[in-house]
């Protein structure tokens, strides 16, 4: 007997998250990836479709046919308004009803930490808190969230929520080591939103076994996931780096910068990647 692979769609897969996922996720599963903007290079095994989400027949378009959603196009950091409305809130509404209507069931939805940055560092929040975003991006993504509490109640859908903390192969900063989350334990956390039996609308915390976590992270845990990696064995090295100070809103909540940041290109930039000579 043979098994089918199931196809998942990947929007926004030109970026950091998309690109390690689908390192991560390659011969697993039979991967659709689409993104605005050209993928730098397409894996041999997926089919790449350009495609601008704000359009409502793009979205209808590359929904077709597939067995789950990953969406992570959009904007993903604050930003000016525009953008975050026609890409967060107008494109992420049009992916969700566009796949309803191809009879899509199960949609992974990685949201942000920033939906509840407003809580403070020396709180541990669980996934039954009410949403405290911290700036325009982060209402972005609590409305991604309420949109998939909405599918699974009125269709029926299978709706995962991850609140991602930041996707990188090593933690950058303090507040990293916090929220950081692994390639692999990325692509665990999403192996279970595509495969779990009992979805119906799920919110789970998307970061690795850090020690310094701000999560109660029950929710993952009780659905399987079991964090390989922990920020703690690059905490030394992180710390050594950091410059003290810095303002203290940002240093006394979760989002950080991002809780003090107004409509600028990106508030917390990741370090450049330094060019091999
Ligand atoms: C996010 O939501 C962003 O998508 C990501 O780029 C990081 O900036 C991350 O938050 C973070 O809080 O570090």
């Amino acid at each position: 007997m043979t098994i089918r692979m199931k196809t998942i769609l990947i929007t926004g897969a030109a970026g950091d998250v998309g690109t390690h996922l689908r390192r991560e996720l390659a011969g697993k599963y039979v991967l659709k990836v689409s993104d605005l903007r050209p993928l730098k290079k397409i894996n041999k095994e997926e089919k790449f479709v350009r495609a601008d989400i704000s359009k409502f027949s793009d979205a209808l378009r590359i929904t077709k046919g597939v067995d789950a959603v990953v969406h992570l196009g959009g904007y993903s950091v604050e930003g000016p308004w525009d953008g975050i409305l026609s890409a967060n809130i107008i494109g992420c509404y049009n992916v969700f009803e566009a796949a309803h209507r191809n009879g899509v069931k199960r949609i992974i939805f990685p949201t942000s930490n920033h939906a509840t940055g407003f809580y403070r560092r020396d709180e541990i929040i669980d996934h039954r808190v009410y949403p405290k975003p911290d700036g325009r991006y982060g209402v972005s993504k609590v409305f991604g969230e309420a949109l998939c509490s909405l599918y699974a109640d009125k269709y029926d859908m299978q709706m995962f929520c991850i609140r991602l903390g930041n996707v990188n192969p090593v933690p950058i900063d303090k507040r990293r080591l916090s929220i950081w989350l692994s390639p692999r334990d990325l692509a665990q956390l999403i192996t279970i939103g595509i495969e779990h039996p009992n979805i119906r609308f799920e919110i789970v915390y998307g970061v690795s076994r850090n020690k310094r976590s701000w999560y109660d992270n029950a929710n993952a845990h009780r659905l399987g996931y079991q964090p390989q990696d922990d920020a703690e064995s690059y905490a030394k090295e992180v710390l050594e780096r950091e410059k003290p100070g810095g303002d203290p809103t940002a240093e006394m909540y979760q989002g950080g910068i991002f809780t003090v940041a107004e409509e600028v290109l990106n508030p917390a930039p990741l370090p450049k990647k330094k060019r091999k000579k």
